[in-house]
């Protein structure tokens, strides 16, 4: 595929309301789009970096100048002939795996659209709609979250992930379970924790949860397979899992026993099918993450969602979950599931009129 150019288009979509984790708050989305302009037409990617690194080491400046700076020039400068390439290209420039799935994205939706095929097809999918999550936020009063919680039950979202941090964990987790029920619950720490931490943990046993994401930090591996033994609640990892390889790796310390999977956080889609892959071949179930993101990026994870190894619902919420007015036409739950985009490509594209009204700035990047 020849490449004209590239759009580095930076957006900001204020959120419904906020949403807090043990990293931080955040208000807003300020994301970055990706669009690639090719003779045979257009694709459309979304960079999941924040606007500080805090979950991980990138965020979205960052992730804009290395793709100017060092990933397009890449791309400009050797022949390449698909998507599936590019990854192996932009090898030699150490990390940036959000920066790269961008690129990856847009240049893989300008390919499948211009050939007509659906991603979900692509990637080898096998559902027409994915059963939907949602990750709530740490609140104010234990009060607020049950009305927050009480309301994403009523319309009908298949699980409720908590996210928790010293101090609100315990008694979040137990006021949810006492109010609802057995619903499906989990929990995510963003590596709030330390393996000292081992019995205030094992005090969440008794709830029943489907599992406890990223407890430890990241580079933690070993610590994650101490902490799964000290536990029932399965270890699920989340930050610690960049790569395929680094699945596997976990698998075998015995440091997790489901995995969340984030494009951007693997270096791309097609990078995040092997560790959907890897994870299959060792009987390790998968979900879909989430970053925040816009329809543009809510429809590549979607679409990843639909492989036959995500057999627990993923935090792929509806548009209005986060956002008043999506960039694309919106992700509607419906019985508790999102449809799978079955139109070429991604299967959607940001609206004018409202990609118009929510963008900060625009650069053209010839390539
Ligand atoms: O750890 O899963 C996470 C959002 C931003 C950064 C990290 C995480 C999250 C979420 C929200 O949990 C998931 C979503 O609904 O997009
Ligand atoms: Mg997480």
């Amino acid at each position: 595929m020849e490449l004209t150019g590239v759009e580095l288009r930076r957006v900001r979509l204020p959120l419904v309301s906020p949403f807090e984790t043990s990293l931080g708050v955040d208000t807003e989305r300020d994301a970055l789009l990706v669009r690639a302009v090719t003779p045979d037409g257009e694709g459309w990617g979304e960079c999941v970096a924040g606007i500080d690194p805090t979950y991980s080491s990138e965020y979205v400046e960052g992730a804009q100048d290395v793709i100017r700076r060092f990933l397009l020039p890449i791309l400009a400068s050797r022949p390449w002939s698909s998507a599936g390439e590019i990854a192996t290209l932009l090898a030699p420039i150490k990390g940036h795996p959000m920066a790269k799935a961008a690129i990856e994205a847009a240049v893989l939706d300008a390919e499948l659209r211009a050939a007509g095929i659906p991603l979900a097809a692509h990637l080898g999918a096998v559902h027409r709609r994915v059963a939907a999550g949602v990750s709530v936020g740490i609140m104010p009063t234990i009060g607020e979250l049950l009305d927050v919680v009480a309301g994403y039950l009523e319309v009908g979202y298949r699980r409720i992930k908590l996210k928790i941090k010293p101090g609100w964990d315990l008694e979040p987790v137990r006021a949810v379970r006492e109010r609802f029920g057995d619903v499906a619950l989990q929990v995510d720490a963003n590596a709030a924790y330390r393996l000292g931490d081992a019995a205030r943990l094992a005090a969440l046993d008794p709830f029943d949860l489907l599992l406890v994401e990223q407890p430890l930090p990241e580079d933690d591996l070993r610590g994650h397979a101490e902490l799964a033994r000290r536990i029932r609640t399965p270890v699920c990892l989340d930050e610690s899992v960049t790569s395929a390889r680094a699945a596997a790796d976990a698998i075998a310390l015995g440091a997790c026993a489901v995995v969340n999977i984030k494009p951007g956080r693997v270096g791309g889609l097609l990078e995040a099918r092997r560790v959907h892959d890897v994870c299959a071949a060792n009987g390790v179930p998968v979900w879909c993450g989430g970053m925040l993101e816009t329809g543009i990026g809510r429809a590549g994870n979607v679409a990843l969602a639909a492989l036959p190894n995500f057999t627990l619902p993923g935090d792929t919420s509806g548009s209005d979950r986060y956002f008043r007015t999506d960039l694309t036409a919106p992700f509607v739950l419906d019985d508790g599931h999102l449809a799978v985009p079955d139109g070429p490509g991604i299967g959607v594209a940001p609206l004018p009129e409202v990609l118009e009204e929510v963008t900060v700035s625009a650069e053209w990047v010839p390539v």
